[in-house]
């Protein structure tokens, strides 16, 4: 009866029984919540024995159609309870007692703070009651709550509130019905004393919408940014997709206490604070944006994903690959699209290729899975959202709306796979996505190999593309795949724009008519996850920069010249950098014709991350010299349009976000010059919120300034009673650049307000340690990767989840240079020696090792 550990894709069968209803009835208490699960489950094969999932719960009682089962008529395990159903529909009545307080793992029904709530997927409902766990299982849901009046004024669950009333000793109860057949991982319960944003919205098909957000007692003045963001994710459903919220209340409940962004159960979403929370003092322009972006994504779900829901978990994408794109295209809409999408791109380049190229590397359709929660990845969710733009581009605008449409229409209330997507795709549009379908199948990230050739003579151009689909871990055999690509071709202050669709491994194409070699500005808008190997010249390079059509391709370019140089500087560290950089540099901020967002991304240079990836054997101590080299000849030959920049961004009447985003880029390079530590000190005296605060902080952090400690220290006493900006002020202490760093981080941890009990406490400060400061956590006495195993052995009993996320940066130890390779494999090894290693940790570990 042991659960096999890893389970198959190619292993789907359907259930052999069916649950229509569901009836939940709730008495809440700390440590020993009463859950009473009343289901009436009809039987749907001949098989008689059903196995129910549960995992640490007490069972008090079952019973199948009145008769009350005795030990001997179950078989009760760690992870299930199987016993006989004989007829073909039967009442199932299930007690179970479980201990909300003591739920660290927080999955489940859990305490965050004063409140309880719930996180159901992927598997946690089976932490509730014992169930058929699986989504391809829809049942309509009652859930009554009783808790104390006085504690927890209000209880909330899915769908309508159908009663409520007074019980005796201070108690009462509500009741709730979701009128929408759902599976269990879009359950949601809360109980708590908030306070309370309300306001409504009437659909295009006139229903009248109540919404609800709460948030912790104070905080209400922080949610109208939250409410704003939900109102306007409603009318772009409407508008662009024609799709309308479909329950009488929509509410967010906003909690501290949650192992990821937020969740999306029906009628009643569940938030990190993080993600609703905002205000000019204690938000940055980013939060302001992120919230609006997340507010989005769950609130798309509620067709990408309620109403049409996943068959199995491996068929995860379908609903958050396509929900991230319909929530970047909601952002592109609201805010420049450019910026938006170059935004997109990093994230892509820096974190999920570097997962492609990782023992963790799986296809967004992933093919086996020991711990669920390990496949909410980049893959998943990022790339699965490229793999929905690339058909969005194959098909264009109007037929990839019929595709929507027509997968609507098919499966409106069922749970699908990504080939039914695709089909609905396909047969809309008619377009042949066979060679496309690979995407889903496929890991790893292509490489473009691109050649160019132009004859004078016939003035024909031609581009000849080779992919090259490199074997990855745990896949070795590939296959060519559909890959749309956007190019310019600019020649004589024209420029031409035409979509190549390359389906086999090598292919050329022919331009005519050209009077001179045209300059190729190639995948506009990034039209595919790929890499890209095409050797333009820096004067090329420059042309796309400064004169292609499509704003992606210009920053790309910018990029490239970046990476070209920081690469050189990898190989010759004294390499001899050309000024014709800071010339091109120069036009660009000088232009009038970019934004000042733009400008800003066109001044960052990739990521350590970004970089790493693209190295055969990764040395972080050549790249951290690379870019600080990179950076310093930057800041100096453009020492004066830098200052007259941020000048100009700091003296405008109306600063924005993209004036600040300018401001923060310059002074990222202003603060290199050693003269410069006055106007870091002026940017946080003068900050007028807290996106020119926290500027400031992390260019005094980064340069390791004499008055770092001060400004720390005075935001410090500002924020210490308010969580989530001092979340902010312990990220900044994760990327101290002194090499006092190991004392600091072992203080901090001691504090009274650090507690690895809180995901976005331990994430602040063990995150931005170990993924945005490559100096100490690579630091060559391994100094670094015992610190980080360290907190990872603490919170692989407290909260697995969290732990898993952590330990990324570990394991990609085999593509480091032999002396760090040594180091973070032994880390490794010491945790997979520990007695209790969590599921989550195992199949990580296992798949880098092994
Ligand atoms: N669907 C949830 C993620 C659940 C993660 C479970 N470990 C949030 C989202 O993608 O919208
Ligand atoms: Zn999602």
């Amino acid at each position: 009866m042991t659960q096999s550990t890893t389970r198959y894709l190619a292993d789907y069968q359907t259930p052999d029984f069916h649950i229509d209803t569901v009836n939940l009835c709730f008495n809440l208490d700390d440590t020993k919540t009463r859950v009473v699960n009343e289901m009436a489950i009809e039987k749907v094969s001949d098989q008689s024995n059903i196995t129910l999932n549960g995992e640490h719960l007490s069972l008090l009682s079952i019973k199948v159609n009145g008769t009350t089962l005795t030990k001997d008529d179950y078989q009760l395990s760690d992870t299930e309870l199987v016993f006989a159903l004989t007829q073909q529909h039967n009442t199932v009545v299930i007690e179970t007692q479980i201990d909300p307080l003591n739920n660290t793992a927080l999955e489940g029904l859990f305490k965050s703070g004063d409140a309880f709530c719930t996180q159901c997927e992927a598997e946690g409902f089976r932490r509730i009651t014992y169930y058929l766990d699986r989504p391809d299982v829809m049942a309509t849901f009652t859930t009554k709550v009783i808790a104390a009046k006085e504690s927890f004024p209000q209880l909330l669950s899915n769908g309508n509130k159908i009663d409520s009333g007074d019980l005796e000793n201070g108690q009462h109860f509500v009741t709730w019905q979701d009128p929408f057949p759902k599976p269990c991982y879009l359950f949601a319960l809360v109980a708590g004393d908030f306070d309370l944003l309300t306001d409504s919205f009437t659909t295009l098909e006139g229903r009248n919408v109540a919404l609800e957000i709460f948030v912790d007692k104070g905080n209400l003045s922080k949610a109208h940014h939250a409410m704003t963001s939900l109102k306007k994710s409603m009318k772009w459903d409407e508008e662009v997709f024609g799709l309308a919220y479909d329950l009488d209340i929509y509410m967010i409940v906003a909690v501290d206490f949650f192992n990821m962004g937020a969740m999306e159960n029906k009628g009643l979403n569940v938030f990190n604070s993080k993600y609703v929370l905002a205000d000019e003092a204690t938000a940055t322009d980013t939060d302001y944006f992120n919230i609006e972006a997340v507010i989005a994504h769950e609130y798309f779900h509620n067709w990408t994903g309620n109403r049409v829901t996943c068959r199995d978990w491996f068929q995860l994408s379908l609903k958050e690959g396509l929900t991230v794109f319909r929530d970047q295209q909601f952002s592109a809409d609201m805010h420049s699209a450019a910026v938006t999408r170059i935004q997109n791109v990093r994230v892509l380049r820096a974190h999920q290729f570097a997962e492609d190229a990782s023992p963790m590397a799986h296809p967004i359709r992933p093919e086996k899975v020991m711990e669920m929660n390990n496949f909410y990845t980049l893959t998943v969710y990022e790339k699965g959202s490229e793999v929905i733009r690339m058909m969005y581009t194959l098909l264009g605008k109007e037929n990839f709306r019929k595709g929507i449409d027509l997968y609507f229409e098919r499966f409106d209330g069922m749970a699908v796979t990504c080939d039914d997507f695709v089909n609905a795709m396909a047969d809309a549009s008619n377009k042949d996505l066979s060679i496309f379908k690979r995407w889903y199948s496929q890991s790893g990230t292509p490489l473009l190999l691109v050649n160019e050739s132009f004859d004078p003579t016939t003035g024909e151009y031609a581009l000849t593309v080779e992919q090259k689909n490199m074997p990855t871990a745990q896949q070795q055999e590939k296959h060519a795949l559909h890959i749309p690509i956007k190019v310019e071709l600019l020649a004589g202050g024209v420029s031409q724009e035409h979509l190549l669709e390359l389906t086999e491994a090598k292919q050329t194409w022919h331009f005519s008519m050209f009077d001179e070699k045209p300059v190729t500005a190639f995948l506009g808008d990034f039209s595919a996850p790929v890499k890209v190997n095409f050797d333009q010249s820096d004067e090329e390079l420059i042309t796309v920069m400064q004169n292609a059509q499509n704003t992606f391709c210009q920053w790309d370019a910018g990029q490239k010249l970046f990476m070209r140089y920081i690469e050189r500087l990898i190989d010759t560290p004294d390499y001899i950098l050309p000024n014709e950089l800071i010339a091109a540099f120069e036009v660009m901020l000088t232009s009038n014709d970019l934004d000042d967002a733009l400008k800003a991304e066109q001044l960052t240079l990739p990521s350590f991350g970004e970089i790493a990836d693209n190295q055969q054997i990764i040395d972080p101590e050549k790249i951290i010299h690379a870019l600080k080299t990179l950076k310093l000849f930057l800041a100096n030959g453009l020492s004066n349009v830098l200052s007259r920049c941020y000048q100009a961004c700091q003296q405008t009447n109306t600063r924005t976000p993209q004036t600040r985003a300018l401001a923060s880029a310059c002074l990222s390079y202003l603060v290199l010059d050693t003269n410069n530590e006055q106007l870091v000190q002026n940017h946080y005296d003068n900050g007028q919120n807290m996106t020119e605060n926290l500027a400031a902080l992390t260019a005094a952090i980064n340069q390791s300034l004499e008055n770092t400690d001060a400004l720390m220290k005075d935001f410090e006493d500002k924020w210490l009673d308010t969580t989530l900006v001092m979340d902010k002020w312990f990220s900044l202490q994760g990327m101290q650049q002194g090499d006092d760093i190991f004392a600091n981080l072992e203080a901090l941890t001691k504090r009274d307000d650090f507690s690895l009990n809180n995901p976005n406490r331990a994430r602040s400060l063990i995150g931005s340690f170990s993924m945005n400061n490559p100096k100490h956590f690579h630091c060559a006495t391994g100094r670094g990767y015992e610190f980080l195993t360290t907190q990872l052995i603490a919170l692989n009993t407290i909260n697995p989840q969290v732990a898993a996320r952590l330990i990324t940066p570990l394991l990609a130890f085999k593509q480091y240079e032999e002396k760090r390779k040594a180091m973070m494999q032994s880390q490794l090894v010491k945790l997979s020696n520990l007695d209790n290693l969590s599921k989550d940790l195992t199949e990580k570990i296992n798949a880098a090792l092994g």
